[in-house]
């Protein structure tokens, strides 16, 4: 396999950042590093804890003030911000395929859904609106107003490390919120051009500076933003384990936590459906991002009448799939994060097989961070196979009545993404129906990752019930107020209650 060296990744790296204008605080503590040769870049220095508390004492001053500020003139921030975005869009992506080992289409992506969630703030910004109530009292008004939160602190995984990031940053600023964002370890870089190309905007509209701040470190500086009281909204991408951990330290000082956790994202393929359609979208599901999406296929539950002709064309892409370099344009399959994630593949395909699963093709690891896709097909639903494993493995159900593959489909404790391919239209609004899917997403004819901004995005169970991104996800960085205005000159009390 032929792969850049890391000095030409450290290049890289450096080229991108400095034409987005950042400086990198080199030093000790924290390693930017690549997944494409498993390899440190060059050190960082993380943020320590008074560092740290000061950056949310800064941003909590600087929501006294942005909280006044007119929503659509916080919009021409979250504009600002659009438009570098875009004029960098090339060298964010640079960055993201450095070191979350994206292929260049799909660290192109990423900025793309970074633009369109801005472009929807943007318009949001004269959007907040509250709702006014029928009084049941004559001369009175019941309204409610939406107000800013506070400061918002937002943890963020590898794996999107930067499009997470300005789904809640750019929904929280228009909201009049202030942002703390811990980035994973892991995608440092990233996070410095992406945060100084927020400062660039800030800096352009003269918007309070430390209305948006960056702390880089491990665990520990995530910890300090959870159980600091003066960030109001702890917004968390991560494994359950993570969010089991923040979810309850949060809501102990009564924070507000907002938590996209894992996913054990399912496709029903049925016996009616478009088998060409499906085939593309389950392998784009199960092996974009090499398996490395909260949104990723991991269970395939496909009816027996054409699983196994099914089951052997995917086979037949799999084999075709050219995996190595991500910044080769022929590559579609690029590294896993870590030498880690690709040991953690290893013990789940070990598992599964030792569970009763037939290893259909795939796992072989042609290098420490390359691995090759796997497909298994499991005879049950126990063990393994309810557990999210963050790498390429397709785990294959079969079913013989639809209402079987529903059942099967909700049997897991994620409930993130969700999809069904089938022509019968009685099966797939069954499938949307309330005692369908019982996930966040729920789609039809179409896979289970990629979802635009323009939805909200999260799911149920196990992956935390947050939402993010579009719709009505702005109500979750905001707070309510119910105000009832009495015009009429004398006081009537509700429920017809006599006093005085
Ligand atoms: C994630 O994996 O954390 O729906 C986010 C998708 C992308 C976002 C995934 N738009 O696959």
């Amino acid at each position: 396999m032929k792969l850049p060296t890391t000095d030409a990744l450290a290049a890289r790296a450096r080229a991108a950042l400095d034409r987005i204008g950042a400086a990198v605080p080199e030093g000790t503590g924290l390693a930017a590093r690549s997944p494409i040769t498993g390899e440190d870049l060059f050190g960082l220095r993380p943020s320590s804890p008074a560092e740290t508390a000061a950056a949310i004492g800064a941003a909590a001053e600087a929501f006294t003030a942005w909280r006044t500020t007119p929503a659509p003139v916080r919009g021409n921030l979250v504009r600002v911000l659009g438009e570098l975005l875009r004029a960098h869009q090339d060298d964010l992506a640079e960055l993201i395929t450095v070191e979350a080992g994206k292929i260049r289409s799909e660290a192109l992506g990423e900025v793309q859904e970074m633009i369109d969630i801005c472009e929807f703030a943007v318009g949001l910004s004269r959007q907040l609106y509250g709702r006014t109530i029928a009084s049941e009292r004559p001369g009175h008004r019941l309204a409610e107003t939406w107000h800013p939160l506070g400061v918002v602190g937002v943890i963020s995984a590898f794996n999107f490390p930067a499009a997470v990031w300005s789904w809640n940053t750019a929904v929280a600023l228009v909201c009049g919120d202030a942002v703390v964002w811990k980035p994973s370890e892991l995608t440092p870089l990233v996070a410095i051009g992406a945060s100084h190309l927020l400062d660039r905007a800030i800096a352009e509209v003269d918007a309070p500076r430390d209305v948006h701040r960056l702390v880089l470190g491990g665990r520990d500086v995530g910890e300090r933003l959870v159980d600091d009281p003066r960030v109001a909204l702890v917004s968390a991408t991560g494994s359950t384990r993570m969010g089991r951990a923040v979810g309850p330290r949060v809501a102990a000082r009564f924070g507000r936590s907002l938590l996209e956790l894992g996913g054990n994202n399912a496709s029903v393929v049925a016996p009616s459906a478009d088998l060409d359609l499906a085939l593309r979208a389950v392998v784009f599901g199960a092996v974009g991002t090499a398996g490395q999406r909260c949104t990723t296929l991991r269970r395939l539950i496909i009816h027996r009448d054409v699983a196994d002709e099914f089951v052997t064309r995917l086979a037949n892409a799999y084999a075709g799939l050219p995996i190595g370099d991500p910044f080769d344009d022929r590559t579609l399959v690029g590294p896993l994060i870590s030498g880690t994630a690709t040991d953690a593949m290893a013990q789940a395909l070990d598992k599964a097989v030792a569970e009763g699963g037939e290893l259909v093709c795939g796992g072989e690891r042609l290098a420490p961070t390359y691995v090759r896709p796997a497909i298994v097909r499991m005879p049950h639903q126990n063990g393994i196979v309810r557990e999210e494993t963050f790498a390429p493995i397709l785990y294959v159900l079969t079913y013989d009545a639809f209402g079987e593959a529903v059942a099967l489909h909700n049997d897991v404790p994620q409930g993130l993404s969700s999809s069904i391919f089938t022509r019968d239209q009685g099966e797939a609004e069954r499938f949307l129906a309330s005692d369908g899917s019982d996930c966040g997403i729920a789609n039809v004819n179409i896979g289970t990752s990629g979802a635009e901004i323009g939805g909200a995005f999260g799911g149920e169970k196990e992956t935390g019930g947050g939402r993010e991104s579009g719709s009505d996800a702005w109500r979750a960085y905001m707070r309510r107020a119910t105000n009832t205005v009495n015009y009429s000159g004398t006081l009537t009390l509700a429920q017809n209650v006599s006093f005085l």
